[in-house]
C-alpha cells in the first residue's frame, strides 16, 4: 500500500514533531515512543554551501523523510523501530558557516548528552566535522571515525574554503581522531600526504571492489567509539547516481551494508550520517534508496548492539 506523507493521520499525534516540509521518519508507522525513549533522534541538516559539481544536496533530508514513509518497519533482518525513531526539527542553515556549523556541533551534542544516537542526513559533507565537534563537546572520548565515500576528502584547501565538503576529513583528522576510508576512487597527491601524515587507514574502491570484500578488520588500536560518516557518492553510480560528484567504480548496495555492519561488529556506533544525496526530480527511487540506506544502517546497529554488549559492557556508552 502506498502511504503518503500528505495524508495519513497520526493518530498518536507524533506529527506535532515535523516542522513543515519535513515529515517525520517513518511517520507511518504508528508506533512512534516519546523522544526520551527514542534510541536514534535524527537531524535534518539541508544545507548547501559549497558543493563543487552537481547541486541539490540542500533537498536530502526532506525527500529522505518522505520516502521513509514507504519503508516496511520489518527491514528484513531486523525492526529499528523497536529502539524508537525520534525526528528533530532541521538544523537552521540560513546563517553564516560559522553559525551553521556550531548550530550541528551543539544539536549533535544535545542529542548524544540524552543518551540518544544521532542520526544525520545531509547534506554536503562538510557537515560530518560539526558533528565530530558535538560529539567531543559531549564528553564522548576514545573517539574514531569512519567514512564511506568516493573521495578522500583530506585537503586542507578547496577553493580556498576550509570548511568545504573537500576538506571535511582533514579538519577531522586535524582533530586528532583517527579516520578508516573505504571506499575512496578519487585522491590527489595532497590528500596521499595528509593520509601519511595522519596515519589514515584505508581500503580504497580499487581493493574492495574488484576482489568484492564486504568485511574489514579495524586495527588493534583504533578506537573503542565509532562515528561512521557515509557520503552516498561511496556507492557506484549505477547503485546511487543521485549525488553531486559522482565517480565510476563504486561500492555495491550490499557490499555498502556489509562494510558498515563489519565495523559495527567491532567497535561501538555512536551514531552516523547519510550526507550528499541529491535528489533527482522525477527518480524517486533514489528518495527510496537513501530512505532505505538510513534504515538499513539503524538496523545493523540494533543487531550489532547486543553482542558489542556481550563483548564489552565497560567501552560501552551509557546506552
Ligand atoms: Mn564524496
Amino acid at each position: 500500500m502506498t502511504k503518503s506523507a500528505d495524508t495519513v493521520n497520526d493518530p498518536d499525534g507524533f506529527d506535532q514533531w515535523a516542522a513543515p516540509g519535513y515529515p517525520v521518519f517513518l511517520g507511518s508507522e504508528f508506533s512512534h515512543p516519546e523522544p526520551a525513549a527514542a534510541l536514534f533522534h535524527v537531524l535534518p541538516v539541508p544545507y548547501e554551501a559549497t558543493v563543487s559539481y552537481g547541486a541539490g544536496t540542500g533537498g536530502g533530508p526532506a525527500a529522505i523523510l518522505a520516502a521513509s514513509w514507504q519503508l516496511e518497519a520489518w527491514d528484513v533482518s531486523s525492526r529499528p523501530t523497536d529502539l524508537g525513531i525520534h525526528t528533530l526539527p532541521p538544523v537552521d542553515v540560513s546563517g553564516d558557516a560559522d553559525s551553521v556549523l556550531a548550530g550541528i556541533s551543539a544539536a549533535t551534542a544535545a542529542i548524544v548528552s540524552a543518551g540518544h544516537m544521532p542520526v544525520m542526513l545531509g547534506g554536503e559533507h562538510s557537515v560530518t566535522d560539526a558533528a565530530v565537534q558535538g560529539l567531543l563537546a559531549a564528553g564522548i572520548e576514545d573517539l574514531g571515525v569512519v567514512q564511506i565515500d568516493a573521495h578522500a576528502d583530506l585537503r586542507d584547501t578547496y577553493e580556498g574554503n576550509r570548511r568545504s565538503h573537500a576538506t571535511v576529513m582533514k579538519r577531522v583528522v586535524d582533530r586528532g581522531i583517527p579516520l578508516y576510508q573505504l571506499g575512496i576512487r578519487a585522491c590527489c597527491e595532497e590528500e596521499l600526504a595528509a593520509r601519511r601524515t595522519h596515519g589514515v587507514y584505508h581500503k580504497d574502491a580499487e581493493q574492495l571492489v574488484p576482489q568484492g570484500i564486504t568485511t574489514i578488520e579495524l586495527p588493534q588500536d583504533f578506537p573503542a567509539h565509532v562515528y561512521f560518516t557515509v557520503d552516498v557518492d561511496g556507492m557506484d553510480p549505477s547503485v546511487f547516481p543521485a549525488t553531486g560528484t559522482p565517480v565510476p567504480g563504486g561500492l555495491g548496495w550490499y557490499q555498502t551494508l556489509s562494510l558498515f555492519e563489519s565495523v559495527a561488529r567491532q567497535r561501538r556506533i555512536i551514531g552516523f550520517d547519510v550526507v550528499e544525496f541529491a535528489p533527482i526530480e522525477g527518480f524517486h527511487a533514489y528518495d527510496f534508496a537513501a530512505a532505505l540506506l538510513v534504515y538499513r544502517l539503524m538496523g545493523i546497529v540494533q543487531r550489532t548492539r547486543a553482542s558489542l554488549d556481550g563483548q564489552s559492557a565497560a567501552a560501552a556508552v551509557s546506552r
